[in-house]
């Protein structure tokens, strides 16, 4: 899954045109690097971002989810709001990524009336202040029995089970520690039943590891998301594409040696 921000550039005047046509072509590259999934996002949710309304929030990923459908390549909406949802799949996409498992009020009715995918996202609070005191008594139970909750809850509202995706989160509301366990523990997150995603890319625990910035964060996130792979996340949400098909391309390889039997 690659990443395509839609978010106003500050160090340019060149307007909504520019920072929509800059996301498509940003799209365009990371589809022809073998992205699987563009994930279109017109809301940061960086620790301490401010939210958008929702008719911002549309202006800003409409035009992009419009020019990138006939990519092919198919599309998720990176949102909360069920208004978004709900004209975003109308334009094309058909993955709903919910950094709040559609906790909002009318989500889960929204996601229940369309036929899109949807991933289903831990965080502890919310964007401005998770960062502030994360705490948990066990993280992997805590996070596991929320996912296991949102499955149920998305079921019971008429989401069928396989076109759910979990994730832990990481970087939401989660200390170095928790997003280490997260990760060393993620197979168990495999038994809840859905596709498990992970996002790690350019994320600060990386940061945190190697005390480099996020523009050195590469190889780092590429560790990061074969360790996810190999611990059975089928769905990677990276900002290098081509980078990271390299190296599951390896990992792919290998286990399919493995599966073969050929010691060779
Ligand atoms: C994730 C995400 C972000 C993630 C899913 C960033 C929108 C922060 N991270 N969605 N979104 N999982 N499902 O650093 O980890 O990319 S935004």
């Amino acid at each position: 899954m690659g990443i395509v921000n839609v978010t106003p550039d500050s160090f340019s005047d060149g307007g909504r045109f520019f920072d929509a046509s800059r996301a498509i072509e940003h799209g365009r590259r990371l589809a022809v690097e073998g992205a699987d999934i563009l994930d279109v996002g017109g809301e940061s949710s960086r620790p301490g971002a401010v939210a958008v309304s929702a008719s911002e929030e549309l202006r800003r990923v409409l035009p992009v989810i419009d020019a990138l459908a006939p990519v092919g390549v198919p599309i998720s909406v990176d949102t909360v709001k069920p208004e978004v949802m709900r004209e975003a799949v109308a334009a094309g996409a058909s993955i709903i990524n919910d950094i709040a498992a559609l906790q909002a009020p009318g989500a889960l009715e929204a996601a229940a009336g369309m036929d899109a995918a949807v991933c289903l996202m831990h965080m502890q609070g919310e964007p401005r202040t998770m960062q502030q005191e994360p705490h948990y008594d066990d993280v992997v139970i805590e996070v596991r029995d929320f996912l296991a909750r949102r499955i149920e809850a998305a079921r019971a509202a008429g989401i069928a089970r396989e076109r759910l995706i979990v994730d832990p989160g990481f970087g939401f509301g989660k200390l170095l520690e928790h997003n280490l366990a997260l990760l060393r523990q993620l197979e168990r997150f495999a038994g809840l039943g859905a596709c498990v995603l992970a996002g790690l890319s350019r994320k600060s625990m990386l940061g945190q590891i190697t005390g480099r910035g996020v523009d050195g964060r590469m190889l780092a996130s590429i560790a990061a998301a074969l360790i996810a792979a190999q611990k059975g996340a089928r769905i990677l949400r990276v900002h290098d594409v081509a980078e990271t098909r390299d190296a599951l391309a390896v990992f792919d390889a290998v286990g399919a040696m493995k599966r073969e039997g050929n010691h060779g």
